[in-house]
């Protein structure tokens, strides 16, 4: 179904670059993939990409000749030496003016890095945290964008219109220079965990005072009619109102589960 060159190529078809291309389609882009296993191209293709505006690559030259210029490339691989292995294996077919974008949970120091570095070669390098796991990825994600400013114009229209709405505006805009994204996705991260750890001691405490699971979850759901109401307090209502022989264990596995997709 797919026709004509690619608006962006995305690496990485593991649960959050597969769902983030679907939402990308959805919106009307035509999206390049790329996987290290090639197989999972092909994979992906056969499947939840059939019929929609995605293409597959065969190699990273593939991929790059099948993209509109200026190229803009989006990682979702694991954080780290991935990282680093795809933006060396992509630099020496890009032009001056192209565009990488890390999506992954990377070291906001290591974007800084990436972006000094790719800076000097006339890559314009773009550290986005992204946020609301496979959900969020597939049906609209709060995206926190920062490093090189001059890939803004080309990337805004693509990332405004996949990302989740708060009245009517993008969960998303540009927030810095160089590891600036990857910088407000920890903290973003670091206010959740304190969340969850906040929700864990209350759960101490009404326990060691005799309260039982039932009327947990009433207090739970009372506080998410207030001032209190967020995801994290909601699924805690969800876990303590679900009948489970070994509760604890229970709350415990969902617990691991959901932090997996902040
Ligand atoms: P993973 O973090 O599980 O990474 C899987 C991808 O990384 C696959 O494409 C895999 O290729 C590739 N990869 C690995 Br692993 N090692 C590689 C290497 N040495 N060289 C090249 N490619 C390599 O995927 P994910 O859970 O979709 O997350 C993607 C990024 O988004 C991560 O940075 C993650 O922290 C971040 N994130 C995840 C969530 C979430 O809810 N999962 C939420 C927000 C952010 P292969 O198929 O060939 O093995």
């Amino acid at each position: 179904m797919a026709q004509g060159k690619g608006d962006i190529g995305l690496i990485g078809l593991a649960v959050m670059g597969q769902n983030l291309i679907l939402n990308m389609a959805d919106h009307g882009f035509t999206v390049v993939a790329f996987n290290r296993s090639v197989e999972k191209v092909h994979a992906f293709l056969a499947n939840e990409a059939k019929g929609k505006s995605i293409l597959g690559a065969e190699s990273i030259q593939d991929l790059v000749s099948k993209l509109k210029s200026p190229r803009r490339i989006m990682l979702l691989v694991k954080a780290g030496a991935a990282v680093d292995s795809f933006i060396q294996q992509l630099v020496p077919h890009l032009e001056k003016g192209d565009i990488i974008i890390d999506g992954g949970n990377s070291e906001y120091t290591d974007s800084e890095r990436r972006c000094k570095d790719l800076q000097v070669k006339g890559i314009r390098f773009v550290g986005a945290g992204v946020s609301g796991g496979e959900d969020g990825a597939r049906y609209g994600p709060s995206l926190m964008p920062g490093g090189n400013k001059e890939a803004w114009p080309y990337i805004k229209d693509i990332f405004q219109s996949i990302a989740a709405k708060s009245d009517g505006q993008p969960c998303c805009d540009w927030v810095g220079n160089e590891g600036a994204g990857h910088f407000v996705k920890m903290v973003h991260n670091g206010i959740e965990y304190g969340d969850m750890q906040l929700i864990g001691e209350v759960y101490h405490l009404m326990l060691a005072i005799g309260i039982n699971q039932e009327q947990m979850a009433n207090t739970f759901e009372e506080w998410n009619k207030g001032e209190l109401d967020s995801f994290l307090i909601d699924i805690t209502k969800d876990i303590l109102k679900f009948k489970d022989s070994d509760a604890l264990n229970c709350y415990y596995y969902i617990s691991l589960k959901d932090l997996n997709k902040i």
